[in-house]
């Protein structure tokens, strides 16, 4: 064994509620953003394919967790839909999604596998996207007393707990880029939108302070380690220190110390779109910090001086022009840089300048394309390419390990196929491939037989 694993590392497996599930109108759910979104512009979406089937888990949990096991899954993290467990905006609650989120938990433990449960996995009931979704302040208690409500349901077996998944994405995509609903660019309402995620985040982990559950809350941020072209000239570093504040330190910052980089404040003053704080916020962040990080790395940032002035709307591009090089290795099916070796420089910055907090991979994982011209005459799909990409990382989290990081677990994004966003089925993650087609048949991939041995070995 080359890479042996530290005792109790958590082999896991990552998806969400709204990507697995589907039964998207069974146990009276209502509608989410993206139930609504795809109904409204279901050109937006690969294939015109929307969120309702997703990969079945509703109707098939069962056998998803008995052949996840199978997989040496030994975690598994998905998310718990707002729009499943809470009917309206009263706080109506639904028994019927409790009684779902319930069976899932128990069947997991059964099988001998850990629930790690995450509170928004980019998914707003309608009742609150009408009311202005995050714009709102409003949506922020409204999320928090939706935590409550998990927290008193679930609490007595869920011990790791997350807020948001990717809580950057909601300004990010929803109000810059515009690849999330409500897709507009409005650097202001992303500030204040960014904010409100954040209060909503500090909130939650107060009703889990008071709740009284022994186990543990955290938040999954996305990190974006930001590398520029020409680390001698000023001001490419200085465009790679915009984008980290932009990207990664505007929750990490809050999230882990208490507050926020005084550089971003700054910046948000000068571009006018520092966000409304009321009485009380400032100490709700400070004093409700998260007891561990989950960490999604799936590619780096590349970042320069901008060559020309920037015309268009407020938006990171203002400050930076992306480089390509020589030897960039990239996923072609996703469109995504790949760069082993920032796993261990995100170890390195979580262990030296967040107090070495305790974390775990939440998800790392690589989308391919038209997966199926890689299986093999058995019907089984050969994604050696799955496996070296695991490896390579595993390599570089390893070293980070083995110099003092304090990471606890891997988990894989995804242990099955599942729906991803306006991508649909296009890029396919599984360690099980599922036959979204044919009633959602699942079967395993060679990765899966490897991820078992990974696991059962703690190493490879
Ligand atoms: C992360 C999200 C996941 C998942 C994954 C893969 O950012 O948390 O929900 O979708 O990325 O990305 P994609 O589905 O866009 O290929």
């Amino acid at each position: 064994m080359d890479y042996q694993f530290p005792e109790g590392f958590l082999w896991g497996g990552a998806s969400s509620g709204p990507q697995s599930e589907g039964g998207s109108t069974e146990g009276d759910r209502v509608m989410s953003e993206w139930d609504y979104w795809f109904s409204k512009e279901p050109e937006r979406f690969y294939r015109q394919v929307g969120p309702s089937v997703t990969s079945d888990f509703y109707h098939k949990y069962p056998e998803y967790i008995e052949k996840m096991k199978a997989a040496g899954v030994k975690s598994y993290r998905t998310s718990i839909q707002w729009s499943r467990v809470i009917r309206d905006c009263d706080g109506t609650v639904n028994e019927d999604g409790i009684q779902f989120y319930n069976q899932v938990i128990d069947e997991l433990i059964r099988n001998g596998i850990e629930p790690m449960m995450c509170l928004h996995h980019f998914d707003l009931p309608l009742y609150w996207v009408e009311k202005g979704g995050f714009e709102n302040r409003e949506t922020a208690y409204a999320f928090a007393r939706f935590a409550a409500v998990c927290f008193g349901r679930f609490g007595d077996r869920v011990k790791y707990w997350t807020t948001f998944n990717e809580p950057v994405i909601i300004p990010e995509t929803g109000y810059l880029y515009q690849r999330h609903y409500p897709a507009v660019c409005d650097a202001g309402k992303a500030a204040a939108v960014g904010y409100h995620v954040q209060l909503a985040s500090s909130l939650a982990v107060a009703e889990f302070r008071k709740s009284g559950c022994d186990g543990k809350i955290g938040i999954i941020i996305n990190l974006t380690p930001t590398y520029c072209e020409n680390p001698e000239k000023a001001e490419d570093r200085r465009a790679a220190e915009i984008l980290d504040l932009i990207f990664n330190r505007s929750f990490l910052d809050p999230s882990v110390k208490g507050e926020y980089p005084v550089e971003l404040k700054e910046l948000l003053e000068a571009e006018g779109i520092l966000p409304e704080v009321s009485e009380g916020d400032r100490e709700m962040i400070r004093e409700n910090t998260v007891d561990y990080l989950g960490v999604n790395y799936y590619h780096p940032r590349r970042a320069k001086a901008r060559t020309t002035v920037y015309e268009g709307p407020l938006m990171p591009e203002k400050y930076y022009e992306p480089y390509e090089f020589e030897g960039q290795k990239m996923n072609t099916s996703r469109g995504w840089e790949i760069y082993e070796p920032a796993i261990y420089d995100i170890a390195m910055n979580l262990k030296e300048n967040y107090g070495n907090i305790p974390w775990y991979i939440s998800e790392n994982g690589m989308g391919i394309q038209d997966e199926e011209q890689f299986m093999g005459a058995d019907g089984m799909v050969e994604d050696d390419y799955r496996i070296e990409f695991i490896k390579e990382h595993l390599t570089y989290l390893h070293k980070a390990i083995e110099e003092g990081c304090n990471c606890f677990g891997y988990h894989l994004w995804s242990p099955f196929d599942c729906w991803s966003w306006t991508n649909a089925y296009k890029n396919r993650y599984g360690l099980l491939r599922v036959d979204i087609y044919d009633g959602c048949k699942i079967t395993m991939k060679k990765s899966a037989h490897w991820f078992r041995k990974l696991s059962e070995n703690n190493g490879f």
